[in-house]
Formats: structure tokens, sequence, C-alpha cells
């Protein structure tokens, strides 16, 4: 914080454990009320001084620094984020820690590109008016991140925040500290100011998000996480009367029509269902599948589900990561078990894989796939977040946007399909953020991102960022 590491003055700690064997990784200070009190001075003082007095090219071209600094590190962050969450590195090193740097990179460039508003304002005297906007810093962003992809979502916020002159306090999720803190490491290392970047660790409710996300000094929040957590996230504001940025939950739907190039639909699935061991907001727990290929779409991607290698997260051939904790591994596996009373057929899995050695002590369970359940089951409606889903089967398109829409999330689809018309007839009418047609995370970080109904509030990405991360004051001037 400010540039610094500090203890928090309480001198609490939590603990922090490894998922693979649930070894203890390192004791994290925990910040409080006192912690975020000093984020904020740090944070304030950031905007008055030359942080505040910037370009636009001056902050894009910071920002860039920090892009190679993170490539620079590329082995640290990669080995912080694999102790933290148990992924394989394969998948750090082509995926999560690049983001990581990308966004960085891409909001530096948007922010130098987006032009605002003029408008020529006729007058009674004829000597008419200009209007123009000009984009203005919000002040200090609080910003409140999961676990499942650290690096990845939290850059996603903070590189924006950043990039329109915002100064951020960061509490990163309790089940991963490390790249949050790596990146203060980098922030200093290419000169941005001290207090433009602050980190508090902490938990949620009476810790460090609730004193954060309450905070009067705090201007705006963007929160990604659980869709309950944001509604407490959104009561605790209510006073200030704050702008809130949400990407929530989610429950989203694959729509898999008979007619699409089966092989890239279910390699699709294999990744929509299982990548992060299911811990995507983007995945897909539910999956349709057109009637006559049902019994032949489950049966290869069951094949495909117990080809997943669990381990140790270094070696190549490892594809499958542990859950994030043994308390979320409980909750995954109370879902198993009720599928099971539902009245499920088990199509694989539904339990937990044994592993040699210390592994054994981690959070792994198995993919799983049913199919079978009423649509009013608990695991049909409610977001799991594990390496499983549910597959029905439909026989027509009106079925299926009905089957698919019927959640209360909107978050993410993906559509297979050859039929062009049918896929942009499907994609306009699934309630949600972003619809996929024969692909799946398949991003383009200029797009809108983000939820409907209760998988979040507001869009991020490319200039939807910038309307979020500033506020356009208008200039009027009589001529
Ligand atoms: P979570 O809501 O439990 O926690 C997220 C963060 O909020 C953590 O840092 C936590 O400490 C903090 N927090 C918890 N209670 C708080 C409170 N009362 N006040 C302030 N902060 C509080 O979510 P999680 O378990 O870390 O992440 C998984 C969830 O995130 C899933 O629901 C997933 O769908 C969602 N998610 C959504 C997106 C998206 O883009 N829509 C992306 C990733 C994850
Ligand atoms: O790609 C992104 O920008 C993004 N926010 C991804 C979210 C992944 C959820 O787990």
């Amino acid at each position: 914080m400010d540039g610094a590491f500090v203890g928090s003055a309480s001198g609490r700690r939590f603990e922090k454990r490894r998922p693979i064997d649930n070894a203890l990784l390192g004791h994290v200070h925990e910040g409080g009320r006192d912690e975020i009190d000093a984020a904020v001075a740090a944070a304030r003082a950031a905007m008055e001084g030359p942080w505040g007095r910037m370009t636009v090219e001056e902050r894009s071209a910071l920002l860039y620094k920090v892009a190679d600094e993170i490539t620079r590190r590329f082995g640290d962050f990669v080995a912080a984020e694999m102790a933290d969450t148990g992924q394989p590195k394969s998948m750090m090193e082509h995926a999560f820690i690049p983001r990581g740097a990308a966004n960085f990179k891409i909001f530096a460039d948007v922010v130098k590109n987006v032009a605002t508003e003029a408008f020529q304002t006729p007058t009674p005297d004829g000597a008419g008016a200009l209007n123009y906007a000009i984009r203005v810093p919000k002040g200090v962003i609080g910003v409140i991140c999961p676990w499942n992809a650290p690096l990845l979502l939290m850059t996603w916020k903070v590189a924006p925040a950043l990039a329109c002159g915002n100064a951020v306090i960061v509490k990163p999720s309790e089940e991963t500290p490390g790249t949050a803190t790596l990146l203060g490491e980098v922030m200093n290392a290419v000169g941005v100011p001290k207090g433009v970047y602050n980190v508090v660790h902490g938990l949620g409710p009476n810790s460090a998000g609730e004193f954060l996300t309450s905070h009067p000094g705090v201007d705006a929040v963007t929160f990604t996480g659980e869709t309950r957590t944001g509604a407490a996230i959104m009561k605790a504001g209510a006073d200030q009367i704050r702008d809130v940025s949400f990407e929530l939950g989610g429950k989203n739907a694959g729509l898999i029509f008979a007619d699409c190039d089966f092989d890239a639909a279910i390699d699709s699935a294999v990744r929509s269902v299982f990548l992060n061991c299911g811990q995507v907001c983007l995945g897909t727990e539910r999956l349709y599948v057109e009637r006559p290929i049902f019994d032949k779409f489950v049966a290869a991607l069951k094949v495909r589900a117990e080809a997943l290698k669990p381990g140790n997260p270094e070696h190549k051939d490892t594809t499958l990561g542990p859950l994030i904790s043994q308390e979320h591994r409980a909750k995954v596996l109370s879902y198993y078990e009720k599928a099971k009373a539902e009245g499920a057929t088990l199509v694989t899995g539904g339990g937990v894989p044994q592993l040699d050695g210390a592994l054994a002590a981690g959070s792994w369970v198995q993919p799983t796939i049913w199919t079978g359940l009423a649509e009013s089951a608990s695991v049909v409606r409610e977001e799991i977040f594990g390496p499983c889903c549910h597959i029905a089967p439909f026989d027509d398109e009106a079925e299926v946007i009905r089957l698919a829409n019927d959640t209360r999330y909107g978050l993410s689809t993906t559509i297979w399909t050859r039929d062009l018309a049918r896929a942009h007839r499907v994609a306009s009418k699934i309630e949600v953020g972003i619809a996929w047609v024969n692909s799946w995370f398949l991003r383009d970080l200029r797009t809108a991102f983000g939820g409907s109904k209760q998988s979040g509030i507001g869009r991020e990405g490319g200039v939807h960022s910038l309307e979020f991360y500033t506020e356009l004051r208008n200039v009027c001037i009589k001529l």
C-alpha cells in the first residue's frame, strides 16, 4: 500500500493453503478498517500528486512498461498463480498470465484513441454555442476480485482504471493473494507513483472487503464474484450513491444442434465444462443437445472427461487441476450428492479421484456428467462452479431457446450449428451478455463483456470500460 509493504495493524493473519495437497503456503496479513482508511488516503493523495497531472500519453506509456515487466517476470507470476490455484502450468503460461500483460496494453491503446462528443448548438442571438465533453477519472476505485483467474480478472479492471487516470484499491480473493502482491512490485519497478495501486488483503464480511465497499472515500466499486456477494456490496455502498460494475455468477447453456461440426463441438464442450476444473464463470454447466445426436454426444463427452488427467500442475500431461479449496470441494460434492438424490443418471464421475502421495490431501473431484434430470433440479438451476454438467435432449429451436432462458442468470451461451441464419436468430434470443457461435471464450478485448439478469450490472471491455472508469464532463461555451 502506498508503494510499500505494511503488515496489518491488528496483527491478524489468515492461512493460505495449496489446493493440490492442502499444505500451508503461508500466512497473509488481514487488512481491516485501519488499512482501508490508509489505502484510501494514499489513493486520494496520489490523485492530487504527479499521477493526477500525467497526460494520457504518459499514462499509456507507463502501462506498456507494466505489461513488459509482467512479461519479464513471467516465471514468477506463473509460479505464484500455480501455487495459489493448483491449475496446470500450461494454462497459466498460454492463457491466464499472458492475458494479465495484454490487459494493460489494450487499455493503454484504447484510452488514447477514443474521442468524446462535440455539438454546435444554435442560440437565439445566432452566435451559437459549442458543447464538448471531456473525460475525467472517477477517482478512487475499489476493485474486489475472485480467485478463479486471479491476475486476468484483476488486471481486467486495474488496467482500464489506471489508463483512465484513477487510483485503485484492490482486495484480492483470500484464496489467491499471490499475483496481486507481485503486481505491486511491478508497479514500483516501472515507476507508477506511490498510492496509485494499493492492495489490501483480507476476507469479505467484517473485513477488508466490506470496509472497502462501504468506505465513503471510494468513488466507484468494480466487483467480480458471486451474485449474492454483489447484492451485499450493493447494500454496503447504497448510502454513498456511487457507481458499481458487477461481473457475477452464471449458469450458462451450451446449445448443440444436430447439424454442428460434431468434433469441434465436443472439443469445445471439454473446455467449456472442465477448463480450470470448471471454475470459469463462462463455463457451460447446462448442455442441450438436439435429439438425433444426443446419445453420440453424451458418449463422446464421457470418453473425453474420463481421459482428463488430474495431477501435479508442473507436469506436461496434467490436464485437470483441483478445486480452489477444501471448502469449495465440499460445496461441489454436496451437488454431486444432490444430483444422486434428485434421480440423475450418472454418466461419469460423481466422486473423488484417487491421487498418490501428498496430492491425496488436495481438493480434487472427478469430472462429472449427468443426464435425466428435470429442469427444476438444483444441479440444473444453481451455479456449482465445478467440473460438471447436465446434458438434456431437445427437439426444436423454440424449445431450446426457452430452456436456455429459463434461469435467473444471463452471462453467456455457446451455440453450435452450421446454419448461419439459425445462429443469428438464436443468438439474438438468448438473454445473455455474450453469445458465442461455434466457439467459446474467444475474446476480443475491445468488445462489451458482462452479464444480463442476475449475472451482472454494466459492461466492461474496450470503450465500455472507459465509460465506467471515467465521467463525461460537458463544457458549454457560448460563442
Ligand atoms: P465471492 O463472491 O465469494 O468472492 C469474490 C470476492 O468478494 C472475494 O475477494 C471475497 O473476499 C469478496 N467478498 C466476499 N464477501 C464480501 C462482502 N460482503 N463485501 C465485500 N467483499 C466481499 O466469489 P468467488 O468464490 O471468489 O468467485 C466465484 C464466483 O465469481 C462465481 O460465482 C463466478 O461465476 C463469479 N465470477 C464471475 C465472473 C464474470 O465475469 N461474470 C468472472 C469470474 C468469476
Ligand atoms: O476474459 C475476460 O475478460 C473475463 N472477464 C473472463 C472471465 C472469466 C470468468 O471466469
